[in-house]
């Protein structure tokens, strides 16, 4: 029996106790062992349910916490990483955005690599607007392998490896301008999903507005994840043309709808504004229909129909199945879905999809097996502007409940719950998909925009807590300033339980939009890198890195050459000179492998700061244009003598060329490389 659960059963025994001797009884303790934490909270003001939630939620020091839950850090670019239930937060994993502390884009060599991969139109992007984190997944539940995330500002995705918790890939869409609907794995991580949201030309050409019908697309990639590399395989990826509606968030089928993608959207009005031109605002243009198209779209054939060059067209490099081909070859169908949706959810059985529309305060429920019938008896209700089918929405729909006003997303318990946010009423809405009653609203401080539960999307969802991920925090904190933070709120639930909110957690870095949890035990990070020398960047030990006793300087046609280890608490070597005009490269390795043995390395003035963990290589380049000395120290507060952990580069005018040799400043065991 985990932590957590122990402290529930016995949590409302305590609180009721404490409080039978102290604080509700007579507003003060008087004797037995309750009183001191009964005063204690009377003097701070608390009532029973604040007690109660404070140990509900307290994990103490040292003890670990039951989930992890892996969160979007919004405009950060960044994922976060907290302990549930405590909420504390426990690591921020630079993803899009460089990330000093990692050392993350700041000189060491394999995480430019990484944040150059997502370079677009040849520009540097030094942030990204992440939206869904997705763990991957086996057989439709979390395997605790790796994690995606995606760029909405520039569509990119992102490959975490949690064995160490590091971003290892970057990949660029070429043919989005934006993307939303990602990223969502399919049950065994064969691709990752990635949605458009914003149309435009797929060939990334000039087209104006005007012509939004006729030039502008949306699209859906299928990145392919080679999970034996680590990586996304864009030559085996492919991409689905789809009409200029604005396609919005994914989910993968499971169970007996593996094999097939679920995309909602809004604006089929294709609306494009231009408030200027009279035109009605963007906004109202997009919510004239009563109806939007849900995409289901048959991945798994299409995957197949992509592995034929006739059927597809290479645009900017990747592999594009036109919308006509689509169409021809039965890949992708519609379906209405009321006003302007938002979620779209499968659940657990795989066998209903569930769709929220933020302007209508229904979820609607359709049948999975009923699409899966209309699709063979071609039960259509006609097709739209593009040739797409559109199943029969009386055929498909099962059922609608009205849960309140803005329904956005749903995540899933273990016996049939199902809770949906409420942004508009700020709320949560605990129902039952299996027999469609409301069971429960929590309301919640305020508008939240996405849940996550334990494994709430995935083929077993574990139930106990739901996290609703505010937009607004208003009143909530002490005043920071007019840019509030956002709030986490934690909410226990369970399947015979109702909800209670148990903790705010203000989240200061971005506006995250999704969270995903997962049982910590699921996740089995490395604690040290396995080995002495060992490159993140490959998995595996750089043959080259430097170790104890072959560190030194050598110089080889304008280069200096650094071979160069760290342990308490010293760098070896710890001062060499380079001739003003070379280029440096310095190959670092922490030799150490004792557990949170990390060094920092950074350079006076060269804008370089790389963190090397226990084991840990890396390589820094720069060039010592300028003459001068630049003191390198260690940044982690790793020792006693941590602040001696220090050393000089020392750049020699050109004037004075020869005065004193690199090899002068060898190591203790210089050797020649
Ligand atoms: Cu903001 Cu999933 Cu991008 Cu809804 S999304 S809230
Ligand atoms: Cu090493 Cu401080």
């Amino acid at each position: 029996m985990t932590h957590s659960h122990r402290v529930r059963t016995t949590v409302t025994a305590l609180v009721a106790a404490l409080f039978a001797v102290g604080l509700t009884a007579c507003g003060g303790g008087n004797g037995g062992d309750g009183t001191d934490i009964s005063q204690v909270a009377q003097n701070r003001g608390l009532s029973a349910e604040d007690v109660e939630s404070a140990v509900k939620t307290y994990v103490p020091g040292g003890e670990k916490d039951e989930y992890l839950m892996f969160a979007s850090g919004g405009h950060a670019g960044q994922v976060l990483v907290f302990g549930m239930p405590s909420m504390r937060l426990l690591k921020v994993i630079g993803v899009f955005t460089p990330e000093p502390w990692q050392g993350y884009g700041y000189g060491a060599e394999e995480t430019h690599r990484v944040l150059d991969e997502g370079r677009m139109n040849d520009r540097q992007i030094e942030w990204g607007d992440t939206h869904h984190p997705a763990l991957s997944e086996t057989d439709g539940n979390y395997d605790g392998e790796y994690l995606f995330i995606n760029d909405k500002a520039n569509p990119r995705v992102a490959v975490i490896d949690l064995r160490d918790l590091e971003t290892k890939q970057i990949v660029t869409d070429p043919l989005m301008k934006s993307n939303h609907g990602a990223t969502f794995v399919t049950p065994n991580t064969e691709y990752i999903v990635e949605g458009s949201q914003y149309p435009a030309p797929l060939d990334d050409s000039y087209s104006p507005v005007t012509e939004y019908e006729s030039e502008y697309r949306g699209a859906v990639t299928f990145f392919k994840f080679d999970r034996d590399a680590g990586r996304v395989d864009t030559d085996r990826s492919f991409t689905i043309e789809l009409p200029p509606y604005m396609q919005d968030l994914s989910d993968a089928g499971k169970g007996p709808s593996d094999g097939w993608a679920f995309i909602n959207s809004f604006n089929t009005e294709m609306a494009t504004g231009g408030i200027g031109q009279g035109n009605p605002p963007l906004e109202a243009g997009t919510a004239a229909n009563d109806m939007d198209y849900l995409h289901v779209i048959n991945w798994e054939k299409a995957a197949e129909v992509a592995g034929n060059p006739q059927n597809t067209e290479t645009i900017q490099g990747r592999t594009v199945i036109p919308l006509d081909v689509a169409v021809e070859q039965e890949l992708l169908y519609f379906v209405p879905e009321p006003k302007s949706p938002h979620g779209v959810d499968v659940t657990p059985n795989g066998e209903k999809i569930v769709v929220s529309g933020k302007l209508d305060p229904h979820v609607t429920v359709y049948s999975w097996e009923a699409m899966q019938q209309a699709i063979q008896n071609e039960n259509f209700q006609g097709t739209d502007d593009f040739g797409v089918p559109i199943l029969s929405y009386d055929a498909v729909m099962e059922d609608q409940l009205e849960l309140g006003l803005g329904p956005l997303h749903t995540q899933f318990g273990p016996n049939g719950q199902a809770y949906t946010s409420l942004f508009i009423e700020s709320a949560v809405a605990k129902w039952n998909w299996q027999t469609m009653e409301m069971e429960e609203k929590e309301s919640v401080h305020y508008n939240v925009g996405h849940l996550a539960a334990p494994a709430g999307d995935t083929k077993q969802p574990a139930g106990e807590y739901v996290v609703s991920l505010n937009k607004w925090a208003i009143d909530r904190f002490k005043s920071v300033g007019p840019l509030h933070p956002q709030n986490f709120q934690l909410l226990e639930t369970g399947p015979n339980q109702g909800m209670q909110l148990l903790y705010d957690a203000p989240v200061a870095i971005g506006e995250p939009h999704y969270a995903q949890v997962i049982d910590a035990d699921k996740v089995e990070p490395w604690n040290t890198y396995p080995e002495v020398g060992f490159d993140p960047g490959q998995m595996e030990v750089d043959s080259e890195a430097p170790t104890s006793g072959d560190e030194g300087v050598s110089r080889d046609d304008g280069k200096t050459i650094v071979d160069m280890t760290a342990v308490r608490s010293h760098f070896n070597p710890e001062r060499f000179t380079v001739p003003q005009g070379d280029s440096v490269i310095i190959h670092i390795t922490n030799v150490e492998q004792a557990r949170d043995a990390t060094h920092g390395f950074a350079i006076s003035e060269y804008n370089v700061n790389v963190s090397l963990e226990p084991g840990e290589t890396q390589t820094i380049r720069l060039l010592a244009d300028e003459a001068g000395v630049f003191p390198f120290y260690c940044t982690e507060f790793c020792s006693a003598l941590h602040l001696e952990m220090a050393g000089y580069m020392a750049v020699e005018p050109r004037s004075m060329a020869g005065a004193e040799s690199p090899a002068d400043d060898r190591g203790t065991a210089a050797r020649e490389r």
